[in-house]
């Protein structure tokens, strides 16, 4: 089986394909500009943005969306996260964030999923710190500046460390589990 994956972000697609290949399905990593609703839910980002790209004919398809919500920042970038990176990045986060004794922050990923003519939607959360620094150079976006322990950041950890415990890694949990339970995997 075949799913595409349609986003910007090749990085999202690696993380998929790693975590897909168990059950030998193959991703195939499509570029499709579709309109993106401004709100500050994830859900309905992804469920309208589903209903766009139905709308220009795609079928079987994965599209996630994602971000770093900072509590001392009262979730700031969060939806806005792709502004955010593009604009004052890693560096301008950390300014933010200096002298901020409480370092708390959360990923979150939104997952939609087309297959088969059904619709699954799911929200997989990793809790983690800001660091004070960047550190390592995998992953992407956030990465190096998120830590999940406290003393590595997701830039500096394998991608498979990365998916067993990361917010996207949660949410393909949860989209396999439920693709089992209605039979299409
Ligand atoms: P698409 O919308 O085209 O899929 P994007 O990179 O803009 O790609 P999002 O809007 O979902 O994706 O992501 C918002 C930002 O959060 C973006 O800058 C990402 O790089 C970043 N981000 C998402 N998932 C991340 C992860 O697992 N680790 C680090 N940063 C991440």
């Amino acid at each position: 089986m075949k799913l595409k994956v349609i986003t910007s972000n090749p990085g999202k697609v690696a993380e998929y394909q790693r975590e897909f290949s168990d059950l030998g399905i193959e991703m195939e990593h499509v570029r499709l500009p579709y309109d993106e609703v401004q709100t500050s839910d994830l859900e309905e980002v992804v469920s309208k943005g589903m209903d766009a790209i139905v709308a220009q004919g795609a079928r079987d398809f994965i599209i996630d969306d994602s971000g770093l919500f900072v509590d001392a920042l009262k979730g700031f970038p969060g939806v806005w996260s792709a502004y955010a990176q593009k604009t004052i990045g890693n560096p301008g986060i950390l300014r933010l964030m200096q002298g901020v004794p409480d370092r708390g922050a959360e990923f979150r990923c939104c997952i939609g999923c087309d297959i088969s003519g059904r619709r699954i939607i799911v929200t997989g959360v990793c809790r983690g710190v800001i660091t004070d620094s960047e550190r390592g150079d995998g992953g992407f976006g956030f990465d190096p500046i998120f830590s999940h322990d406290g003393e590595r950041t997701f830039a500096e950890i394998h991608m498979d460390e990365k998916n067993s415990i990361s917010h996207r890694g949660n949410a393909v949990r949860l989209l396999i589990e439920a693709m089992k339970a209605q039979g299409l995997v």
